[in-house]
């Protein structure tokens, strides 16, 4: 009998601190987590280009073929969690559905997106997730105010993000608000795990062992 296997996600705002939240778990529980970070690396580094530089630089210009490969990437992770050999317990840091429900609605709210380009992106979502290859059983949102978000965003000095400003931060946070909490687009799990990720370092690790080793523990 084919083995079950279970997807846990890690959403948030820029800077919330998703990474330090998914190799935390990486660490904790080796072998028993797939642990899939997000393809930062890929989108800065296609064919020897930038392509996450370029959508900051000139959003109109590049924002519909950055969020078509951020798609693609993203795939690709949910993909891999159903593999024959993999872990019983996917840990993805993002999904194609925060590519979706957050970024290129944002884009297309400002105006930076075209409404064709969006319409087709979302038609390519829709086909993808038509397929349970995309379910997602446990969402975790990491929840921080967009100031707090900045701050880090700012510490961590990703050169792409230099001109960053909070109120993207603010639109990008009232989205994941929208599709976690206010449910106004369909949520692609029936379970959405809302933890204050606003604490010091060591006191959010412990708070996270707390909350979340139980609820990884129960796939076992
Ligand atoms: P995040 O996915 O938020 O990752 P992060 O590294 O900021 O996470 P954390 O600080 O919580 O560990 O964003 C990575 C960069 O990619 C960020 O500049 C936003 C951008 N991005 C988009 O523009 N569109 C997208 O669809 C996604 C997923 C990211």
């Amino acid at each position: 009998m084919a083995c079950r296997r279970f997807t846990v996600c890690v959403e948030g705002n820029i800077g919330c601190g998703k990474s330090s939240f998914i190799r935390h778990f990486a660490n904790k529980l080796p072998g028993y987590l797939n642990v899939l970070e997000e393809p930062v690396a890929q989108w800065t580094s296609l064919n020897n280009n930038n392509l996450l530089g370029m959508m900051y630089s000139d959003p109109k210009r590049w924002c519909t073929a950055f969020q078509a490969y951020v798609m693609l990437t993203m795939s690709d992770g949910h993909s891999s969690s159903r593999g024959a050999s993999a872990p019983p317990v996917t840990l993805l840091e993002r999904s194609l559905h925060s590519a979706c429900r957050v970024f290129v609605e944002n884009l297309h709210m400002q105006s930076l997106m075209d409404s064709m380009d969006y319409h087709i992106l979302m038609e390519w979502y829709n086909l993808w997730v038509s397929d349970q290859t995309y379910d997602i059983d446990v969402i975790i949102y990491l929840r921080a105010k967009p100031s707090v978000c900045l701050e880090r965003v700012k510490k961590r000095n990703r050169s792409e993000e230099c001109d960053l400003s909070l109120e993207l931060l603010e639109q990008l946070h009232q989205l994941h608000e929208d599709w976690l909490i206010n449910h106004k687009f369909g949520c692609p799990s029936t379970r959405v795990v809302v933890l204050d990720a606003e604490q010091d370092f060591d006191s959010l690790m412990a708070v996270y062992d707390r909350e979340v080793l139980p609820i990884l523990r129960d796939f076992a």
